[in-house]
């Protein structure tokens, strides 16, 4: 068979993302709802080369699914003939790689079987007849048969009839002529089934539109995924500038911008993007909040470890002193450099720090009024000092000079002494000089009895001297005496 030939080759053709062995149920149909084969979904969702979906209807034991395996290139797929009763009822789906078409996938889709379909659905038609494929004897083994057994004008219809298949199934398009990929496919189920389960009938325009809505809203989550990747990845709150969250802001929206064009689908007046646009603002402002509080939230630790050590100087009165508000003001002044060196402190570093000053500012005050208390008494206590210093100086002064009048006086009376005990000196020498001189005179009274008898004149003349003399001494022992008791 024509048809089979480039399904033989499929190690060549085969896409390596596809790989069916053999079909799977797509849709189940089960007394209840339509319910999707979530394995049957994700082989889809993986087929990202543009499909041909060629579907089949019809009675029931009509040949269909044997037709479709020879589509298939296989003797062997979908369930022929009385195993069909076995099988799960619903609509089968197998994927292989299209004979004809480079990089397409054909997708067959196989139905277990409808009533009076046809004049439903198909407005155009090609028909095709098929002659008896073997002897009657041999037809409930069919699908056994190798073409050689079968007759021959039989396996030329079925070749032609898969080559026309092929040749004029056209790629799945959607509204718009857009190209449907496996991943569209997989909407459009999950769209049809939730539309029949709820009542309502699909149809094809609004198919599309819920297939873009369903795109366009994966590819604005994935465009928002990514911005937020990228200002995780690359944004230090709280940034040193605004402009460094501008820019970084305005990069990643542009990637994410193209992240959605990439996987967004017929966005209509680009209401998708436009939508996108607005989260990323959003996301901006929000980002501007974080900012802010981060740099709030980093410039208050830094401002309560930094100024901690100031705030204990004061608690413990280290200002509470003349001079104090100076000193107050002059380490206030070195915290409020340190704080300045600190890096990332982000766009509240100044109104912060302005902030905490003015908060501080009372306290800076009344250190300032306690310095000018406590500096005012201390000049008060200079003062009283200094006038005491000055009494007790004149005191000083006043003792000094009584001590130096006492001096002078002792040096007087010392004086005085020394000159009372010369004369007393004299007085001792003139009192001994008086007792030498009544000896020598007793002695000179003894001479003169003794030789009294030897010259009378020379006695009476002695004598008369002698008076004298008595005389002389008498006033002179009386003028000493009366000195004395002046004294
Ligand atoms: N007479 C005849 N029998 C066929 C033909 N194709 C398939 N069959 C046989 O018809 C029976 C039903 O075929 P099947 O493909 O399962 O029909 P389906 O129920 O429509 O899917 C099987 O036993 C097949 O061997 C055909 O072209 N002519
Ligand atoms: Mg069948």
């Amino acid at each position: 068979m024509d048809c089979q030939s480039p399904i033989k080759g499929d190690t060549v053709d085969m896409a390596p993302l596809i790989h069916m062995p053999e079909p799977l149920c797509l849709i189940e149909n089960t007394n209840g709802p339509l319910l999707v084969n979530p394995e049957a979904l994700k082989i889809l969702s993986a087929i990202r080369q543009p499909v041909v979906v060629v579907a089949i209807v019809g009675l029931y034991r009509t040949g269909k699914s044997y037709l479709m395996n020879k589509l298939a290139g296989k003797n062997k797929g979908f369930s022929v003939g009385s195993t069909v009763q076995s099988h799960t009822k619903g609509i089968w789906m197998w994927c292989v790689p299209h004979p004809k078409k480079p990089n397409h996938t054909l997708v067959l889709l196989d139905t277990e079987g409808l009533g009076d379909v046809e004049k439903k659905f198909f407005p155009v038609k090609k028909c095709f007849i098929f002659d008896l494929p073997t002897h009657q004897k041999k037809l409930a083994q069919l699908e056994t048969l190798h073409n050689d057994d079968l007759d021959p004008k039989f396996v030329q219809q079925v070749a032609e009839f898969c080559s026309y298949i092929f040749s004029h199934s056209k790629t799945k398009t959607l509204s718009g002529g857009i190209k449907a990929s496996g991943s569209h496919l997989e909407n459009l189920v999950q769209t049809y089934v939730n539309a029949i389960n709820s009542g309502d009938l699909p149809c094809m325009e609004s198919e599309v539109l819920t297939l873009a809505q369903i795109k366009n809203s994966v590819a604005v989550q994935k465009a928002i995924a990514h911005y937020d990747q990228e200002m995780g990845q690359k944004l230090q709150l709280p940034a040193e500038t605004l402009q460094e969250l501008l820019y970084l802001h305005r990069a990643s929206e542009k990637k994410a911008i193209e992240v959605f064009m990439k996987n967004s689908f017929k966005d209509e007046d680009q209401g998708y993007q436009k939508k996108l646009e607005m989260q990323l603002a959003a996301k901006q402002n929000d980002f501007h909040k974080r900012n802010l509080e981060a740099s709030q939230n980093r410039c208050s630790a830094l401002l309560e470890d930094i100024f901690h050590p100031l705030e204990e100087n004061v608690k413990q009165g280290v200002y509470s002193k003349p001079g104090g508000h100076r000193l107050f003001i002059q380490q206030r002044d070195e915290l409020k450099a340190k704080y300045n060196q600190e890096p990332r402190k982000g766009i509240q570093a100044e109104e912060a720090l302005q902030k905490y000053l003015e908060s501080k500012e009372s306290m800076s005050v009344t250190i300032l009024q306690t310095d000018l208390a406590l500096t005012a008494m201390e000049k008060e206590i200079e003062g009283i000092t200094e006038e005491f210093i000055k009494a007790e100086a004149q005191r000083l002064m006043e003792s000094l000079m009584q001590h130096q009048q006492m001096m002078e006086s002792r040096k007087i009376f010392h004086q005085e002494q020394v000159r009372l005990m010369e004369t007393n000196r004299v007085y001792q020498e003139a009192l001994q000089q008086r007792v030498m001189e009544c000896q020598l005179q007793v002695l000179i009274k003894k001479r003169l009895k003794s030789s009294r008898r030897n010259c009378k004149l020379r006695t009476e003349n002695f004598m008369m001297n002698s008076r004298i003399f008595q005389g002389m001494t008498h006033q002179m022992i009386h003028a000493s005496y009366s000195k004395e008791l002046k004294h």
